[in-house]
Formats: C-alpha cells, structure tokens, sequence
C-alpha cells in the first residue's frame, strides 16, 4: 500500500504520518515545496523511517503533483497542505485560494489521469460554515464562509463532490473543526497563548519582568479538538465502502478567554480579569504577586491588529454521524488538550 501525504511539515500532515508508520504497513511519500531553509522540526518521529520517504511536489504546480501520481501510483492520497491561517487570508487572498481551492482541483486531475483508484482526501474547514446559521453545525450546515479562507476551502468541497460524481472517484472533504496539539504553529491563538504562558511562567521563576500576551478577539467561541485524534478520524473516513464527507468535531465551545484561563491554571499562574472591550487585561491577582514577588502584573492584553476584517464568532460542531457510523471515539478532551499544551511549553521553553 502507497500513500502520498501532502503538508508533512505542518502539524496535521506530520501527525498523519505518524499514525499510518504505527498503524498500517503503508510506504509514505511525504511530499514538500522546495524550499530554501525547510524546517523539518514537527517531523523528527519520522524523517529516517525505512518506510518513509520525502518527495517533491507543490499544489501550485501541477507537473509536479501529475509526476507524483503518475510515478508513484498511490492507494491514497491525503492532502494536508495549505494556506491555513484565516488571519492571513486576507493579505494573501489570490495563493491562498490557489492553493486550498485551485490546489485540489489540481490533486484531484492528477488522481483522474493517472490512478483513479487512489482514495483522494482533502482537508475541509468549519471555516466554511462562517456566520453560522443554527448550532451545532453538521454537514448540512450552509456554506457562508467569512473570510478568503473559508472560500477557498468552500470552492475545494465543490470540486471534490464534482470530482466524486462526474467520475466516480473515491473523493472526499471532510469538515474538520479547530484542531490543535503540540505541533501546532505559533500563529494560531492556542499555541500562541500556551507559548506565551510558558515564557511567563519561566519570567517568573526567575523572577525576571516579562510582557503581556497580546491577542485579537477573545469572545470568539471555538471546537477545539486534538489533531491525533483527527488523524485517525480522516484514515476512517478514507476507509468506508462509499466516499461520504463527515465532520470531526469535540462537540463542545469554549471561548478564547477560557482557553487563557485555563491555560494559565496549568501553569500555577492565578490571573484576574478587568476592564471590557479594548481595554480588558487579566493580570495577576494581588496575592499572587505578593507571593511571589511580581513586578510586572499584566499576563494578557489586547491588541486591535490581532481582529479580524470579518470574524467567525461560534463554531460548534455536531460529529455523531462519524462516532456512530464509523466508530471515531476521540479521546483527548479540551483540559487534557490545554494542559498537554502548556505543560510541553513549559518544558521544551528556550530563554
Ligand atoms: P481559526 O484559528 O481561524 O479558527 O482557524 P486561529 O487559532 O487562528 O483563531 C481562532 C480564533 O482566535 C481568535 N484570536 C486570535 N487568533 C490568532 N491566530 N491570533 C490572535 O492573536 C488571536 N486573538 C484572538 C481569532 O480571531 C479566531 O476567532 C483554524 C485553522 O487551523 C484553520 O486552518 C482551520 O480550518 C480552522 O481552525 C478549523
């Protein structure tokens, strides 16, 4: 069995080719851009396995994806690479559709060409279902995305069931909610704050001054899951008799702000909370800083240039259908995702 993987340097792509080296006896291609300065850190498990090995490819270039499909002739291709931060979307709006929209069509031609027996996945968002209309979302929810992104992923479901239907391929884009885990990008909120805990948390035991975390929107409300538990969730997916698209999802929402309590409740830090809108901080509470000598008091503040131009302000999802039908059980649940988070931080935490 032969399975091209695509965004191996991401968190989801890396994650996925750890789980098909443990759990299958797959050969993986893990495809990478060309780049000059590649940083292979979310692949250490994997990078010298026997059954591993790295290829080149870009979903802007569809030689490279024909070549790939052509020569290596997969059982299944995963496709994980993208433009995946919304935040970005907006500076960036023609690649980031080229990629995550004009990208799959591109997998998707390959497939058809060359090896159309290839089982095709291709990494829906919540983000599609944007200004959501009732909650929680399932797969029928409306396609209203908010930003560049969520259009861009909203077009690539469109050309998948296109694909699926006009010629009979094993093609599916299955909605994933927020995901995230130890591998996560620092431009994502959950990583940027379990980070930011970790640099505070360390300022403080060695009774150094530290800076605010500064963040966006924290009232949005989000389904956040662990990426592990995802993985196995998408090779379900890609294993049932009939292509059928699902969402994956805890089925719980929790605000940005509950993240950063939470967060600071991992790390032993007890925050307060004061102010509203732009003005709100949470800072130390006044016996912790007498306990431990704290100067500077402001752990989180706002910064207007972290909003968005057009927010998503609740996702809830509804993943019955994928529990029931395929057997997903995840079994990460937000404080375990929260304090995984922050305790590797803290750990691995580099002055
Ligand atoms: P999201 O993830 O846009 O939901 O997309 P992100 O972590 O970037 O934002 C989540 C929410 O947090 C608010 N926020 C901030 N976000 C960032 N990045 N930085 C900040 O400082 C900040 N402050 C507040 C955001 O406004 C937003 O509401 C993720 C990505 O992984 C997508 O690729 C994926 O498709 C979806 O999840 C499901």
């Amino acid at each position: 069995m032969k399975v091209i993987v695509t965004g191996i340097l991401g968190q989801d792509g890396a994650n996925m080719v750890e789980y098909l080296l443990k759990n299958t006896e797959a050969k993986i291609f893990g495809m990478i851009r060309r780049t000059s300065n590649p940083n292979f850190v979310n692949c250490k498990a994997f990078i010298k396995n026997e059954r591993f090995q790295l290829v080149y490819g870009d979903l802007s270039d569809s030689v490279s994806l024909d070549n790939l499909v052509r020569d290596i002739q997969p059982d299944y291709f995963i496709n994980f690479a993208a433009q995946s931060f919304v935040g970005c979307s907006w500076e960036i709006p023609l690649q980031t559709f080229d990629a995550n929209a004009t990208g799959v069509a591109r997998c998707l031609e390959a497939v058809r060409r060359f090896q159309p027996k290839c089982r095709f996945y291709s990494a829906g968002s919540s983000e599609e279902f944007g200004d959501v209309q009732y909650s929680p979302q399932d797969i029928h929810h409306p396609v209203r995305p908010r930003s560049p992104y969520g259009a861009s992923k909203a077009a690539a479901r469109h050309l998948v069931k296109v694909y699926r239907e006009s010629y009979n391929l094993y093609a599916v884009h299955s909605i994933l909610f927020n995901h995230e885990g130890t591998k996560r990008g620092e431009e994502f909120v959950t990583r940027k704050i379990s980070k930011g805990v970790a640099r505070i948390y360390h300022a403080i035991k060695n009774n150094q001054s530290f800076s605010p975390i500064e963040l966006g929107n924290l009232d949005a409300q989000r389904d956040w899951s662990d990426s592990e538990d995802f993985v196995d969730g998408v090779w379900k997916i890609m294993n049932q008799e009939k292509p059928k698209d699902y969402v994956l999802s805890s089925n719980e929402t929790h605000t940005i702000r509950e993240f950063i309590n939470k967060s600071f409740l991992c790390a032993g830090i007890d925050g307060v909370w004061h102010g509203s809108g732009q003005q709100e901080e949470m800072s130390v509470s006044t016996e912790y800083a007498i306990k431990n000598e704290i100067q500077s008091s402001i752990l989180v503040k706002i910064n207007p240039k972290f909003y968005r131009p057009a927010e998503v302000e609740l996702l809830l999802g509804d993943s019955t259908p994928a529990r029931k039908e395929l057997g997903w059980n995840p079994k990460i649940s937000f404080d375990n995702l929260v304090e995984r988070m922050v305790k590797y931080d803290i750990e691995i935490f580099k002055i």
